[in-house]
């Protein structure tokens, strides 16, 4: 099991030390990353287990390899629970991360060099939305929507997806797909609002749910399930599971889908992580996983709301979901969000830089910080200590270049982690 290191690893010391070393940091600083949570145990174990040796090419009853029968059981449980947890008619759990899910979800429904309409990589939205470093961009031709423009007017909201814009690039480009979904965008993404847009040009409609993903199965957020053509998400972030992707659609392109993921863009899959996927599916179709949903949205807005008071900026004026997008110039205008992200890891608070809209410094230093409450919710933690954690985070950054003071801030983080311990089963 890959929980005991020290005892299955025992012949590979570096490596059990390493592992060993990581628990310890995820245990002892806090994981503000938008995008990662803590999985249970049983996740582990079943990510870790003898599913990993087997090769299962096809898919349940039609297997390209013997020895199948069991990993059928198991495959066809992850589909019926994903099915059951969403209210799906299909599900495809074999995509080996959110991209491979996006690009199968693409090649099930377009051809080469059909318009993709998606939203811009530095207003929000994914690699996988056509940027120009992704292999979509070079298979696909993407037009891109924002954000509306920044509002300094309390009463009028800024730096929300523009609709408008949307609608009239639809009706200029009429794209064969158009793309909802974000990896930093703070507010509720409502498939509805594209579903019109969608039937109005005749365009078929994907909804990347890969961060609310675990937000919609808690009832926290609307679901696109029976809204969008096709639901991608991967099932590590707030829905809790391994690292991994899957893909929800109609009983009508159940086959396109199923056949873009394999053979078109995978061999084997990760059985094991199939396995995984099916314990978190049941773990999230509990009244626990809901009450769990509605926790890390509000920690989001307290988080957000304390952070407010200490100097920052939030893009889009506020969160609905699970994170904050922090602009950092109200702050400190001379702050990066690098200098940000690297303080606060000394710190012993580990989040990610990220650009703002309309950010005047590069992808690789920006003005910004994204911060999730999706792990620390798992870890136990509400809103009051939502409220500690705005307060280690502005005092870290403003003494960014103390290290003493950045240490006795990192004991305090200690202290706060050691209350809400995700892996207190595992002991000392
Ligand atoms: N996983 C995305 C995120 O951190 O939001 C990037 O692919």
């Amino acid at each position: 099991m890959a929980l005991d290191a020290d005892k299955w690893l025992s012949g590979d010391p570096e490596i059990a030390r390493l592992l060993n070393e990581e628990t310890t940091r995820q245990r002892t600083t806090l994981q503000l990353i938008a995008s990662e949570n803590f999985t249970s145990p049983a996740v582990m174990a079943a990510t870790g287990s003898s599913l990993t040796n087997k090769y299962a090419e096809g898919y349940p009853g039609r297997r390209y390899y013997g020895g199948n029968q069991i990993i059928d059981e198991v495959e066809d449980l992850a589909r019926e629970r994903l099915k059951a947890l969403f209210g799906a008619e299909h599900a495809n759990v074999q995509p080996h991360s959110g991209a491979n899910a996006n690009l199968a979800a693409y090649m099930a429904v377009l051809n080469p060099g059909d318009t993709i309409l998606a939203m811009r990589l530095d207003q929000g939205g994914h690699l996988t939305h056509g940027s120009p470093a992704s292999l979509t961009s070079k298979i696909y031709r993407f037009v891109s929507y924002g954000l509306t423009p920044r509002s300094d007017d309390p009463e009028s909201l800024g730096e929300m997806i523009d609709l408008d814009q949307l609608r009239d690039l639809a009706l200029a480009e009429r794209p064969k797909l158009i793309v909802a979904g974000a990896t930093a965008y703070a507010r509720t993404i409502d498939a509805r609002d594209y579903r019109r847009i969608a039937d109005e040009v005749g365009a078929l409609l994907m909804f990347d749910a890969a961060h609310p993903a675990g937000l919609i199965a808690g009832g926290a957020h609307p679901s696109p399930v029976g809204v969008a053509d096709l639901v991608t998400f991967t099932t590590h972030k707030t829905l809790r599971g391994p690292r991994g992707g899957a893909i929800l659609c109609s009983e009508e392109l159940a086959k396109k889908v199923d056949a873009a993921v394999f053979p078109g863009l995978q061999g084997g899959p990760l059985e094991h992580a199939v396995a995984a996927k099916a314990v978190a599916f049941k773990e999230a179709n509990t009244p626990e996983f809901k009450a769990y949903g509605h926790q890390v949205v509000a920690n989001a807005t307290a988080l957000g709301d304390a952070l407010t008071h200490e100097g920052f900026r939030l893009v889009s004026g506020g969160t609905d979901n699970h994170l904050v997008l922090l602009d950092l110039t109200t702050f400190d205008g001379e702050l990066t969000g690098k200098e940000a992200q690297e303080a606060m890891d000394r710190a012993g608070i580990t989040a990610n830089r990220n650009t703002i809209p309309d950010d005047p410094r590069s992808p690789f230093i920006t003005s910004g910080l994204r911060l999730g409450t999706a792990a620390e919710t798992t870890a136990g933690m509400g809103t009051a200590e939502m409220a500690t954690i705005a307060t280690l985070i502005a005092r870290a950054l403003r003494s960014r270049n103390d290290e003493a003071q950045l240490a006795a801030i990192r004991s305090e983080v200690a202290e706060l982690c050691g209350r809400f311990d995700p892996y207190a089963e595992f002991g000392a």
